[in-house]
């Protein structure tokens, strides 16, 4: 018997996969897009799993829906799905659905050039251009990003003790800076990378527990971000984001981007105004700017924008049988 049927328009964000599903979308209870989230992970996780897994996804696919708003003058909400769960929020993610669904006519903007979005993690304005139906740029005003812990001592197997620090930027990032243990992403394989971010992961879930101030469903130190040289002249920073079980964010990462700025605002390395160029671990650009102070239930915040671009690679009709034992994917 068929299970679903999800009508997608796939693509990149800088380098890294998004999958828009037009069709198929489970009705979702809830007022806010956090609610939502709850509601799909205990509800309908299984098209999450049918469509980022292999056989149908692969272990960096990322996407999501778009759902109507969940606020007044709201233009759409997005309901984020990779394979690691429902981020609270996703930048490369993010560009990718704008664009596609601009593209495509699914995205009317009230005011040309401008939308605001209801995301699980809050409220994010959209800048974008578009030239001949083709969206040249998206920029987004993210929410509100810091520094939640600094300096944590953790025990790593091969590479020995590492000090690090955590920040949220939309998921919780653990960033490692070059230091006597390791010195830099250019020094480390794709492989040595999968295989430290789980450990380096498992060792701060143990010792610290990262809850969000406005929402305890945001919690878990989640992603990796592992700092180093660029490969660009014109790039301030380089980074490789380690995400669910064995991805590495080919974009630079936008909630990454986000909670790094946060990180070096707090540590007095970057300030309200300054542009950010970061780069990925392929050599892709996001621009990022703090483009305001704020704080969240008393602590000090920044308000971060990332600017990048995304293509359109493809639409598909990606089917889900009951007879198929890989229905809901699998991982090795
Ligand atoms: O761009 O925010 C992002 C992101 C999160 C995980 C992968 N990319």
């Amino acid at each position: 018997m068929r299970k679903g049927t999800f009508f997608c328009i796939d693509g990149h964000t800088c380098g890294n996969p998004v999958r828009l599903i037009t069709s198929g979308h489970p009705q979702l209870s809830g007022l806010t897009m956090s609610d939502k989230r709850q509601d799909f992970l205990k509800n309908h996780d299984w098209i999450r799993q049918s469509l980022m897994f292999e056989p149908r996804g692969h272990d960096m696919m990322s996407g999501g829906f778009l759902y109507p708003p969940t606020t007044e003058d709201g233009d759409a909400a997005i309901l984020f799905v990779e394979t690691s769960g429902c981020l609270p929020m996703c930048g490369h993610g993010t560009i990718g659905i704008v664009t596609f669904a601009l593209e495509h006519g699914l995205l009317h903007a009230k005011v040309p050039g401008t939308l605001l979005l209801d995301t699980p993690a809050g409220r994010v304005q959209i800048n974008y251009e578009m030239i001949d139906g083709k969206v040249q740029w998206v920029k987004i005003y993210n929410v509100p990003a810091y520094l939640a812990h600094q300096s944590i001592v953790i025990e790593v197997d091969e590479l020995g003790e590492l000090n690090v620090d955590i920040a949220y930027g939309g998921n919780f990032y653990i960033i490692v800076e070059p230091q006597d243990n390791f010195k830099g992403i250019e020094h480390l394989t794709a492989g040595q990378i999968l295989k430290y971010s789980p450990l380096v992961r498992d060792a701060i879930n143990a010792k610290i527990k990262c809850t969000h101030p406005l929402d305890p469903t945001v919690q878990g130190a989640s992603h990796v971000l592992w700092t180093g040289t660029p490969k660009n002249a014109n790039s301030n920073a380089a980074n490789a984001v380690f995400y669910g079980d064995k991805a590495i964010d080919r974009s630079p990462c936008g909630t990454g981007t986000s909670a790094r700025m946060a990180q070096l605002f707090a540590k007095g390395q970057l300030a309200q105004g300054q542009s950010f160029t970061h780069e990925s671990y392929i050599g892709s650009q996001f621009i990022g700017c703090i483009e305001k102070v704020t704080e969240i239930a008393g602590i000090t915040a920044i308000l971060p924008s990332i600017q990048g671009w995304s293509k359109v690679t493809g639409t598909s009709t990606i089917t889900v049988d009951d007879d198929d034992p890989y229905a809901f994917g699998f991982q090795v």
